[in-house]
């Protein structure tokens, strides 16, 4: 027999407990019962339904029928059982919307969801790692903007205007700038050293400093030339700094580089910002020396440039300190993209600027 809410006549606290008491027993009863969404639902309109639940003739057929003097006793166990529905009402619902056969409980032998990490790209590892030698020397990192003045890139670094020296550099200019003064015409930067020229405008000497960056120069592309490529340039500045200190340093650092066993050489060169230049060649740190396909069979690899910053280039930052009588300098630039493809073994400089997954993930 299904459950009728009574009719209260008697409402003295004995008949109210056993009023409440066969209540209790059917809300128990019929809520072990209910099974799945379907039934959790059933019960709950049965017992909470607005209009005619059970709770609702609560309300009708006993708090309103009692006599005024009983009336606080009934509310007390009208509260009491509407708490007790909602509980029960509750518990069947949330029984009902679990899974309850075994394909629908959780799996745990299926794979989970994979969310692969990035990898710092070769060209990066390799500006870091370079960075990082450095920094254990003392030197400080700076940097700066990639679109640069040509007073920045070219004047103050002794590229005189109209000078052929400039050719070498195939810059890119940003066009339609014909009516400002040469000096203050932009371009994207075709080196980082207009990075050192502002630190020493911004520290007096001493300076160690190492500048890492995006270049930018008008090449055509192929296997071993990039319109965008990566340099860090270095310079020291300060009272009797000489060759013998240049040598001494980029040695130390091409052996943190490549390993302990390599040597280096120095071959006279040309640039217009130091004086004397030279080129740096590493041994091969692949065939020891031997002559492999990467030496070009010499047993060498050039690696960096470098040289005594010319005086000419102090003459522009001499009102910041630098008197070129009394501080000297030296200087040094290598490509980070050439360094990475040493390392890794990468044949083609294209490579590293395609965003290919299937070859970045190698470097995961
Ligand atoms: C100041 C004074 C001197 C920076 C230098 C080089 C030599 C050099 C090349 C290496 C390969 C560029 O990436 S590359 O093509 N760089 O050989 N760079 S000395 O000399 C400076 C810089 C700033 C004020």
């Amino acid at each position: 027999m299904p459950y009728n809410v009574p009719k209260l006549t008697d409402f003295s606290p004995a008949a109210l407990d056993a009023a409440v008491a066969a209540l209790f027993s059917a809300l128990a009863e019929e809520s072990a019962a209910a099974k799945g969404e379907d039934g959790a639902k059933a019960f709950r309109d049965r017992w909470m339904a607005r209009k005619n639940g059970i709770l609702a003739q609560l309300n009708k057929l006993w708090l309103q029928a009692a006599p005024a003097k009983a009336k606080r006793e009934v509310g007390r166990r009208v509260n009491e059982a509407k708490a007790r529905v909602e509980t029960e009402v509750r518990s069947v619902q949330a029984r009902g919307s679990a899974p309850s056969s075994p394909e629908q409980r959780l799996d745990v032998t299926l794979p989970g969801i994979r969310r692969p990490l990035g990898a710092e790209h070769p060209v990066l590892r390799a500006l870091d790692e370079i960075v990082g030698v450095f920094k254990a020397m003392g030197y400080s990192v700076e940097e700066g903007p990639e679109i640069e003045t040509d007073y920045y890139n070219f004047e103050a670094l002794n590229f005189p205007p109209n000078h052929p020296a400039r050719d070498t550099q195939d810059t890119i200019f940003i066009a339609g700038q014909e009516a400002k003064p040469l000096r203050d015409r932009l371009l994207l930067r075709t080196h980082t050293s207009p990075v050192q020229i502002r630190t020493m405008q911004k520290y007096p000497p001493p300076v160690r400093v190492v500048c890492p960056g995006k270049v930018h120069r008008h090449d055509t592309p192929d296997a071993s030339h990039s319109p965008l490529f990566h340099q860090v340039e270095g310079l020291a500045v300060d009272s009797g700094i000489t060759f013998c200190d240049l040598k001494g340093t980029l040695d130390h650092a091409m052996k943190a580089l490549f390993g302990s066993s390599v040597k280096t050489r120095f071959y006279p060169s040309f640039f217009p910002f130091t004086e004397p230049s030279a080129d740096v060649q590493v041994s091969c740190f692949f065939c020891g020396g031997k002559g492999c396909r990467t030496c070009k069979q010499t047993g060498w690899i050039e690696l960096l440039g470098c040289g005594m910053v010319d005086p000419n280039v102090f003459e522009f930052v001499r009102e910041h300190g630098y008197d070129p009588k009394k501080i000297s300098g030296f200087a040094f630039g290598m490509g980070a993209d050439r360094v990475a493809m040493l390392r890794y073994g990468i044949n083609d400089i294209q490579l590293l600027f395609q965003g290919d997954v299937r070859f970045l993930e190698q470097f995961a």
